[in-house]
């Protein structure tokens, strides 16, 4: 019995694979749990949008009836975020029980980099990887998306950890995984909706190319794992800190009072300061997902010359 995950790839993605040619996976957690309907659904189409219009494929991924897939349909697309809250929000522990049953899942960071890396895909843009939650010292929250990249050869191309989690824990998390994280034209890890968390980077570099250089180097010398990237939001999009930190700690307050835990806990945080921001926050989430999409498609372009 093979002991390989099977990916069953679109006829777009077969080819460029098949081919040589640039490729960037996409994650679908975002379009089922990350962003309201239906502004999920323009998204996840805006971002396939830019990837190809930079020249590379855009492999979304999810798994639907039980098969893992990377490059989906519009009809796919459109009944992950249609059915908001009934899909199931797949990371690792997650997917044997769904490949078992025959689920639907959208896929977190560590599930699709699990399934990108199976099909072959090196490159993967999201907007914000999970992390090390407030309070984790007493109730354990650190996201799977963590040790995946410890792991997983795939380079994540992120808009920081999301503001909602504890930045410096998570950054040393990362550091004891021995995750390199690169700073892309910035020398502090950006936070989400603001383009700084102050907490400073030893690796800035400044073109796609050499990021492309760096994964090359770690993936030919048996130092397997993940490469994160910190992408900022563009200035005219961001949140400065002192403008969302108020709408962070009324969310994580309305959390606690609702004893919201477990994998509920991020998106309810993500949709409480949609609420609280009125909107703003959203925009700004579009807006780094997108940035986030065109650097990745930069890099797998470069990764493949
Ligand atoms: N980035 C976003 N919105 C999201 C996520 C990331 O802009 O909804 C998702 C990702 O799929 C990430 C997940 O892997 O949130 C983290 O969830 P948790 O904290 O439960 O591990
Ligand atoms: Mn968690």
């Amino acid at each position: 019995m093979s002991n390989k995950l099977k990916v069953k790839l679109s006829d777009e993605v077969k080819q460029a694979l098949h081919a040589g040619r640039p490729v960037v996976a996409l994650e679908s957690t975002i379009i089922s749990h990350g962003l309201p309907y239906p502004e999920n659904i323009e998204t996840a189409k805006s971002l396939e949008h830019i990837i190809r219009q930079k020249g590379a494929t855009p492999a979304t991924i999810a798994v639907i009836d039980g098969i893992p897939k990377a490059g989906l349909t519009e009809e796919e697309l459109l009944h992950l975020g249609n059915s908001q809250n009934t899909i199931t929000k797949l990371s690792r522990r997650d997917l044997p029980l769904a490949l078992s049953q025959g689920l639907d899942g959208s896929t977190t960071v560590a599930a699709t980099m699990i399934i990108a890396a199976a099909a072959g895909i090196q490159v993967f843009a999201t907007g914000g990887i999970g992390g090390v939650h407030h309070g984790a010292d007493k109730n354990f929250d650190v996201s799977a998306d963590l040790p995946e990249l410890g792991k997983t050869d795939v380079a994540v191309i992120c808009a920081g950890p999301k503001a909602i989690l504890d930045i410096p824990a998570t950054m040393e998390y990362l550091e004891t995984l021995g995750v390199p994280v690169i700073g892309y034209q910035c020398d502090t890890m950006p936070a989400f909706w603001s383009r700084t968390s102050g907490v400073a980077l030893e690796c800035r570099l400044d073109t796609a190319a050499e990021i492309a250089n760096l994964c090359k180097h770690k993936w030919q010398t048996g130092l397997t794992g993940g490469v994160l990237i910190g992408n900022p939001v563009p200035e005219k999009e961001e949140i400065p800190p002192a403008q969302i930190t108020a709408a962070i700690h009324q969310a994580l307050k309305d959390a606690e009072t609702q004893k919201i835990s477990g994998k509920q806990l991020t998106p309810f945080l993500l949709d409480s300061i949609r609420h609280i921001t009125d909107g703003i926050s959203l925009k700004t989430n579009k807006s780094l997902i997108e940035n986030n999409a065109a650097l990745a498609a930069d890099i797998a372009i470069a990764l493949s010359a």
